[in-house]
């Protein structure tokens, strides 16, 4: 039988059967978690029951994608939450985040939250950010976790995926994770089902059930905000759309140019002919220092 690993509990994993669509534990024998290696919520298992309710793993597929910290794998979608203020929106956050997710063949999909603290004179700017990322082709999704504006959407778009929520602190992720599950708060240390011995705790991360169907992972929180080794300056040129940043197809003079210094550079001069916009090129030097400074060589 196929099922998802949905946390752990103790010594046992808590599995979505995916056929018969309910939740059950399964050992992983000793033999076989030495070749599994550690499972992660998010990993689609194989299991097998031996006696009644009794089920244990025999096998889990490749892992298409995954995040450690928090050890989350297969995700559909990586939701970077933002906020428009308090804290005040950062893109350089926004796209650290997003880079690494790239890298890491994760969807990322953009929210900013708290709209209800857009003040009438911020209108225009909001308007504006939007355009520019609609131009990029990275939507962002305006909500509020305190009026619901905007929950209706994010509610389907995670619908049948399995997410997690990524971001800078006080930016209202576990305020959403409460608005999109309730109860997501009440769902640790459960008492086991069969032997009731005490508390086993909940360990690692886990994947909560959203009402619509699919996944959101319970570990918000995870802001990342320097770059791994993987991110070098190539990396994060190549996790841009120059293109469409630009308005035309990109021919510099290099193949690898970084679009910095570089003689001939399309991009240099499509910023310099005013065809593409500062604030991009400005956090795209920005980003390209912090791989440079972060070890990314
Ligand atoms: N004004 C406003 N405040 C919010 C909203 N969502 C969350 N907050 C508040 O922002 C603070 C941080 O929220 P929290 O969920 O703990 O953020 P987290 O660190 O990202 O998990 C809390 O005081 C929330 O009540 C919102 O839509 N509007
Ligand atoms: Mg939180
Ligand atoms: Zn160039």
């Amino acid at each position: 039988m196929r099922g998802i690993v949905i946390g752990r509990v103790g010594p046992q994993f808590r599995v979505y059967l995916l056929e018969d669509r309910r939740e059950v534990r399964a050992w992983a024998r000793r033999r076989l978690w030495k070749d599994l290696g550690d499972l992660w919520a998010g990993d689609l298992v194989e299991v097998q029951t031996i006696l009644a309710d009794d089920y244990v793993l025999t096998g889990v597929a490749p892992r298409r994608n995954w995040l450690d910290p928090p050890g989350v794998a297969n995700l559909d979608l990586l939701l970077i939450v933002v906020s428009w203020d308090a804290p005040p929106l950062d893109e350089r956050v926004v796209h650290r985040i997003r880079i690494a997710a790239h890298v890491r063949g994760i969807p990322a999909g953009i929210v900013v939250n708290k709209l209800d603290l857009l003040k009438p004179g911020e209108h225009p700017g909001w308007v504006a950010l939007q355009e520019r990322y609609h131009q990029a082709g990275w939507p962002l999704l305006g909500i509020s976790v305190r009026t619901g504006l905007g929950l209706e959407d994010l509610r389907r778009q995670l619908q049948g995926r399995v997410s997690a929520l990524a971001g800078p602190s006080g930016t209202g992720k576990s305020a959403l994770l409460n608005a999109l599950i309730p109860g997501a708060r009440l769902r640790t240390g459960e008492v086991h089902p069969r032997t009731r011995r005490g508390r086993h705790t909940t360990t690692g991360t886990t994947l909560l059930p959203l009402p619509e169907g699919g996944w959101v992972a319970d570990t918000p929180g995870f802001s990342r905000s320097i770059f791994g080794p993987e991110v070098t300056p190539a990396v994060v040129r190549d996790a841009f759309p120059w293109g469409a940043l630009t308005g035309r197809p990109i021919r510099c003079q290099y193949d690898d140019c970084l679009h910095l210094r570089e003689p001939h550079c399309s991009v240099r001069e499509a910023y310099e002919r005013g065809d593409l916009a500062p604030e991009w090129y400005d956090l795209y030097v920005q980003l390209v220092a912090e791989a440079q400074g972060g070890g990314g060589e």
